[in-house]
């Protein structure tokens, strides 16, 4: 395929050169990783990479726009009550980005082809651009809030499927085990004999995107943090699709636990997260 061409001005401009540069040098440095470290347990991993992607793209943004927050994943401190403090003082800001420089580090680190970076613009508490760039596959996604969704300039649309059980379902098992995973389990054992399969590719916000271009019909997360979904949410609403939080709340920037959907077939993936034995989370 061409590389991809920036016909977006402005913002948007700015977050599609910012990820597409990042996906770059993410991509060159898949299997030359040099320092692996841990962050809140053995599964939570960073890389030099992360950190050197965040910094670059911060970078990019502050170039162009000196005054602006930005809330980035690496430059937050591990866990999640430290991501809420970050956000609660970052949301006050007009014009905040939310960067999350390689969604899908393990991924990375084993050389599994799915990650992405995810770039967001948030004005005035407003999701206004959303980017999210995987430099495998050279996709380009691209969400301006009240003016659609792209894929390489091709509109994204969700998927149509409004049957349950021929739904193919993506889901993500965050490395906070002791959290995540009694609802994971309850959450699988109640969905999985009602569709036609699962997904959990590992990254969040790739996913997202997914759900946005209609390669599944549905996706959740519990435990996730604004830069993992802040991007991919905006594409999945300017797709057509819906986002709640598991209870099947409004989202929010700081909704931890999300389902993201067609639309059609929402209520089904909320009701059976709320039948399983799943309800011992706090929201
Ligand atoms: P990351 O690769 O940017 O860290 C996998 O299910 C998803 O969980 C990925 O999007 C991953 O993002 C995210 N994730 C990683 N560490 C996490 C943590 N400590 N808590 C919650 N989610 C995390
Ligand atoms: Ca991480
Ligand atoms: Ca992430
Ligand atoms: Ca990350």
């Amino acid at each position: 395929r061409e590389p991809y061409v920036v016909t977006s001005k402005g913002h948007t401009a700015v977050a599609i050169n910012a990820a597409a540069k990042a996906g770059e040098w993410i991509k060159s440095r898949q299997g030359l990783v040099k320092e692996l470290n841990t962050k809140t347990s053995a599964q939570d991993l960073v890389t030099e990479v992360d950190k050197g992607v965040e910094q670059m793209i911060r970078r990019l943004i502050l170039t162009h726009y000196p005054d602006h927050a930005i809330l980035g994943e690496e430059g937050v401190s591990p866990g999640a009550a430290a991501a809420t403090a970050a956000l609660e003082e970052a949301r006050e800001h007009e014009y905040l980005w939310i960067v999350d420089p390689v969604d899908g580090t393990t991924n990375f680190v084993h050389g599994f082809p799915f990650y992405c970076v995810s770039i967001a613009l948030v004005i005035r508490g407003e999701l206004t651009v959303g980017v999210i760039y995987d430099p495998i596959r050279d996709e380009m996604f691209v969400a301006e809030k009240g003016k659609g969704a792209y894929m390489h300039g091709v509109p994204t649309a969700v998927s149509t499927e409004d049957v349950f059980g021929d739904s193919l379902i993506a889901m993500g098992f965050p490395p906070d085990r002791e959290f995540a995973q009694p609802v994971n389990m309850a959450g699988l054992q109640s969905i999985l004999p009602q569709i036609r399969g699962i997904r959990a590719g590992g990254s969040a916000a790739l996913h997202l995107a997914y759900v946005a271009a209609g390669r599944v019909d549905g996706y959740w997360e519990v435990g996730l943090s604004p830069w993992d979904c802040a991007a991919g949410v905006l594409l999945v609403l300017e797709s057509g699709g819906r986002i709640t939080d598991t209870l099947g709340r409004p989202y929010d920037i700081g909704t931890r636990h999300i389902v993201a959907s067609n639309g059609h077939i929402h209520e089904y993936l909320v009701s059976s997260l709320k039948n399983a034995e799943a309800t011992g989370y706090k929201l």
